[in-house]
C-alpha cells in the first residue's frame, strides 16, 4: 500500500479520509467547476463563500484559482500580471496555457481522481474571451492551444458572473489596487470580453450557467448553489 493510501487530508473545510488502493475503483470521480466572469463580478468573493458551502454540506473540495494553484503557475502569474512586461498576443496565450498545463497536471486531475470536487477561479473560457476575441488571436485557435495544455479536461459546469463592464470597472477601481497590466486596457476590449463571455454562454446553455452578479454577494451564492444543486445532489438545506 502506498504512502498516500490512508490517512487524513485536508480537503476545502472537511476531511476526507484515504480509501486503501483496493477500494479506489469505487471513488467517484470530483467534477470540475470554473467560475467565469469580467474583473469586479465578484468571482472570488463566490468562489470562497461556495469552497465553504460546498464542504459544509459534507462534500470534498478545493479551491483554486487561474493562474496560479501550483509554485510554477504562480510565477507565470506573476510574469503576464506585471505592467513592467511586453507581452505578445501569442506569448500571452501561450503563458496562460502553460500555466494551466501545470495546474492541470499537478493538482487538478490528482483532486479529481481522489474524488475531490475542484472550484477553479477562471479556466479555458477565460482565454477564450480575454486572448480568443479580445487579444484577436480567434477563439478556434485559443480552444485548439488548451485543448492541449489541458489534454481536454472540460469544466462539468462553469459559473459565468456576469456584469456590465462599466460597473467591473468601477469596482476594480474601488479596490484602490495599483491596476495590473491587462487592467489598464481600454473600455473596448472589456466590452469584447462581456460579448465573447456571452456568446460562449449562449453555445454551451447546459454548462455555463449565466448568474446577475449585480445582486448582492448573498443572492449570487444562493443562485450559484441553485445552478451546481443537480450536479452536486445537494440537498434544499445545504443551499441555505
Ligand atoms: P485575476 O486573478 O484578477 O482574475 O487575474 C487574472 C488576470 O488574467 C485577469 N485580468 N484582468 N483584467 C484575466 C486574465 N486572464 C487571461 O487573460 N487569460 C486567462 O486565461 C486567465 C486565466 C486570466
Amino acid at each position: 500500500m502506498g504512502d498516500d493510501a490512508r490517512g487524513p487530508l485536508r480537503r476545502g473545510s472537511i476531511a476526507v479520509a484515504r480509501l486503501p488502493a483496493r477500494y479506489r475503483p469505487l471513488i467517484v470521480r470530483g467534477k470540475l467547476i470554473t467560475i467565469e466572469g469580467l474583473d469586479g463580478a465578484g468571482k472570488s468573493t463566490l468562489a470562497g463563500a461556495l469552497c465553504e458551502a460546498i464542504g459544509a454540506a459534507g462534500l470534498p473540495v478545493e479551491l483554486l484559482r487561474e493562474p496560479g494553484g501550483v509554485a510554477l503557475s504562480e510565477r507565470v502569474r506573476a510574469l503576464v500580471k506585471d505592467p513592467a512586461l511586453e507581452v505578445s498576443a501569442p506569448a500571452e496565450a501561450l503563458l496562460y496555457a502553460a500555466a494551466r498545463a501545470q495546474l492541470v497536471r499537478e493538482r487538478v486531475e490528482p483532486l479529481l481522481h481522489d474524488g475531490v470536487h475542484v472550484l477553479l477561479d477562471r479556466y479555458v473560457d477565460s482565454s477564450l474571451a480575454y486572448q480568443g476575441a479580445a487579444r484577436g488571436l480567434g477563439v478556434e485557435l485559443v480552444r485548439e492551444i488548451n485543448r492541449f495544455a489541458t489534454g481536454g479536461l472540460d469544466p462539468d459546469r462553469t459559473l459565468l458572473l456576469r456584469i456590465d463592464p462599466a460597473e467591473g470597472r468601477a469596482r476594480q477601481a474601488a479596490r484602490d489596487e495599483r491596476p495590473d497590466r491587462l487592467e489598464r486596457e481600454d473600455e473596448e476590449f472589456f466590452l469584447c470580453i462581456a460579448r465573447a463571455y456571452d456568446e460562449l454562454a449562449a453555445a454551451e446553455p447546459q454548462r455555463i450557467r449565466v448568474l446577475d452578479a449585480s445582486f448582492t454577494p448573498a443572492t449570487v451564492l444562493s443562485d450559484a448553489l441553485d445552478a451546481l444543486s443537480d450536479l452536486l445532489a445537494l440537498r434544499p438545506a445545504a443551499r441555505g
